[in-house]
């Protein structure tokens, strides 16, 4: 008898971990809200096709020693420069534990937003078009401080209008039965480039007014956020959360001088925790 008991517990066992393995998540965001504060325009080179930078969809599985985070913005991927391909950046900022001021709320240098106290990420997830050697060698340099939370992927694909980043669990430090389910994420859109500049980590710079490779309607300083899209509040893709977004990113203040950023204060964002 005890031993049938015993079989029952086994195979509970067996069905509630797989159960975990297969948790997805998924996250809607509203279509034309890629512009950042509710201003931005894209860069005028053809390259920045319209929609490339607007979230749509982030579905985020489960697969047991691996997490795979796929997320699709409203225009196919384009492969005509950069080491894979070509505009998008995408970072990913995890909160293991919602517990306040446990974690960080820096993001990486050039993002130009902080995440609130109360969502303070353990990892981020950094999914970029360049080589992995030359993602290091910029984290090893400008982001030294942040450089055992910042995440590479083992490995992306393009599909269609997605990019799918698997990464390993032991790469985030979390055990293999962790709940995804309970963390928080930040998932944030900007434009890659290989050309930043300065302290910013390979994305590309918001300006006063939009250039062949410049986005417009921010500042010629660095106080302003350097995002172009984002999930927030329940990321259900309702209407709401464009203006949501837009207020999120719109409270920052930036001096004229990118190299001086004394005068600057930047916008505090919200992750989304899934219900
Ligand atoms: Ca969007
Ligand atoms: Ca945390
Ligand atoms: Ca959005």
């Amino acid at each position: 008898m005890k031993y049938k008991v015993f079989l029952v517990f086994l195979a509970l066992l067996f069905i509630s971990s797989v159960l975990l393995a297969g948790t997805k998540l998924e996250f809607q965001d509203p279509k034309g809200d890629d512009k950042g504060p509710g201003n931005y325009v894209y860069p005028t080179d053809p390259i920045y096709v319209a929609g490339s930078f607007d979230l749509i969809k982030a579905e985020i599985e489960d697969r047991g020693e691996e997490i795979d985070f796929k997320i699709t913005f409203n225009a196919p991927v384009t492969f005509n420069w950069g080491d894979f391909w070509d505009v998008q950046q995408l970072q990913v900022y995890l909160d293991f534990d919602h517990v306040a001021g446990s974690g960080h709320t820096e993001t990486i240098p050039g993002t130009q937003v902080l995440v609130d106290a109360a969502d303070a990420w353990e990892k981020v997830v950094f999914i970029d078009p360049h080589t992995v050697p030359k993602i290091n060698g910029e984290i090893g340099l400008k982001a030294a401080n942040l450089k055992n939370d910042i995440v590479l992927p083992t490995k992306i694909k393009p599909i269609g209008k997605s990019l799918k980043a698997t990464v390993k669990k032991s790469d985030l430090g979390v055990a293999m039965d962790a709940d995804i389910s309970t963390w928080g994420y930040g998932i944030l859109m900007l434009s890659a480039t290989g050309f930043p500049g300065d302290w910013l980590v390979l994305m590309r710079r918001v300006n006063e007014y939009e250039g062949q490779h410049r986005f417009g309607n921010g500042s010629d300083g660095a106080g302003d956020p350097n995002v172009m899209d984002m999930f927030v509040d329940n990321a259900d893709g309702s209407d709401d959360e464009a203006d949501i977004q837009y207020d999120m990113l719109n409270d920052w203040k930036s001096g004229p001088d990118p190299t001086d950023t004394s005068a600057d204060k930047l916008t505090v964002i919200k992750l989304v925790y899934p219900k």
